[in-house]
């Protein structure tokens, strides 16, 4: 009996770990609804981009770029991104309740050049824990209060009517 109690005991240990995961889950207006955690985002597309933080000093992000998990989620971009396909948006929400929106077009490599990440790292360390594990970056703006930390999901909406 308490052999059967130890065993139960050490599943229980890791099904709490494997939940204990931080993940992005990404939702909403998507053919394949994500889960990312660090481990899958160390295998997608990865780049470095430079922001000023509330600090007024330039510190390098290095995580994915939003519109290649977008991709994978199977949203409309690039050509598809036309037409009614215009009146989407991401909505990022964070574990504090912060919530920032962007419209799909604002991060489409065929309507602008900036890169928005979300990153999880900073000179190759993961990134603070009151920031981290996952920082939404938006290079080129003029205050970071659109680069949401504590990042937990991406939800793609219909905006019209
Ligand atoms: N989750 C979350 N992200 C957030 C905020 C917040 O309150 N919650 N504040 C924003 C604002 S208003 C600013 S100015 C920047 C500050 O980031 P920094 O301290 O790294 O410069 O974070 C942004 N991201
Ligand atoms: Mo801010």
């Amino acid at each position: 009996m308490r052999k059967y109690c130890f065993i139960i005991l050490v599943c229980l240990v890791i099904v709490g770990g494997i939940q204990a995961q931080p993940a992005i889950k990404v939702s909403g207006e998507v053919t394949k609804p994500l889960q990312l955690q660090t481990a899958d985002l160390a295998k997608m597309k990865r780049v470095t981009v430079s922001m000023r933080d509330r600090d007024g000093n330039e510190h390098p992000y290095t995580g994915v770029p939003v519109a290649e998990i977008l991709d994978q989620a199977g949203v409309t971009t690039g050509k598809q991104l036309r037409g009614e396909n215009l009146t989407k948006y991401l909505l990022v929400k964070c574990a504090d309740g912060y919530e920032v929106l962007f419209s799909l077009a604002e991060l489409d490599s065929s309507f602008t050049d900036r890169t928005v990440i979300i990153a999880d790292s900073s000179e190759g360390k993961p990134l603070p824990a009151g920031k981290g594990p996952f920082r939404l970056v938006v290079p080129g703006e003029k205050k970071p209060a659109r680069s949401s930390f504590q990042v937990t999901e991406l939800v793609i909406r219909w905006a019209k009517e």
